[in-house]
């Protein structure tokens, strides 16, 4: 019997960036030219930056947040590993849990899969209760996504409270080139 070969479905994943430490934009920036430059990763958008007060441990340096969305061939963890991969070259050390970082990917959705590994969950454990993920998030959730009306919802309501210290700070075109930095 011969083998098949199953080709690759693809899947719409979103992935929320954060930086606060250095120069902030333009490590997103690279986060985002890397993720471009992955095998199996087309990236199909970016939301605006975003300035957040930091969460959690409150006293370090405001972060800037975006979201993407790709359409993806690699298996939940592999792109887990990708985005792992992309904080490593960007200089980012795993020490203080909530502290300072270069840059911080996180997978939140990969099409409906709901998983709860050892390395991933999905979707990602605290991604409803975080403005500085929703928010960046409604610019470039899919209409069709089944949490899109929940999250436009709680990031519309984080913005209109203005309670959760999260201003538009730039919106960008970095996917209007061919993928290579420019100014
Ligand atoms: O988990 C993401 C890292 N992080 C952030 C963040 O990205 N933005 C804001 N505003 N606060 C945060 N606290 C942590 S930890």
């Amino acid at each position: 019997m011969g083998v098949l070969s199953v080709p690759n479905i693809a899947t719409q994943a979103y992935i929320a960036l954060g930086s606060n430490l250095n120069d902030r934009e333009g490590l997103l920036r690279q986060a985002v030219e890397h993720l471009r430059q992955q095998p199996g990763v087309q990236v199909l958008g970016i939301s605006g930056i975003y300035e957040t007060a930091p969460v959690g441990y409150t006293d370090q340096p405001a972060f800037l947040n975006m979201a993407m969305a790709v359409l993806t061939t690699l298996s939940p963890i592999e792109l887990l590993h990708v985005l792992f991969k992309v904080e490593q070259l960007l200089g980012r050390v795993r020490d203080i849990r909530w502290g300072p970082r270069t840059i911080d990917l996180d997978l939140l959705l990969y099409g409906d899969v709901a998983m709860d590994g050892e390395e991933l969950t999905l979707p990602h454990p605290r991604m409803m209760e975080r403005a500085f993920v929703l928010v960046p998030l409604a610019d470039v959730i899919d209409p069709s996504h089944p949490l899109q009306d929940l999250v436009s919802a709680s990031a519309a309501a984080a913005l209109q409270d203005g309670k959760e210290g999260i201003t538009l700070w730039k919106i960008t075109n970095w996917l209007s080139g061919s993928g290579h930095s420019g100014s």
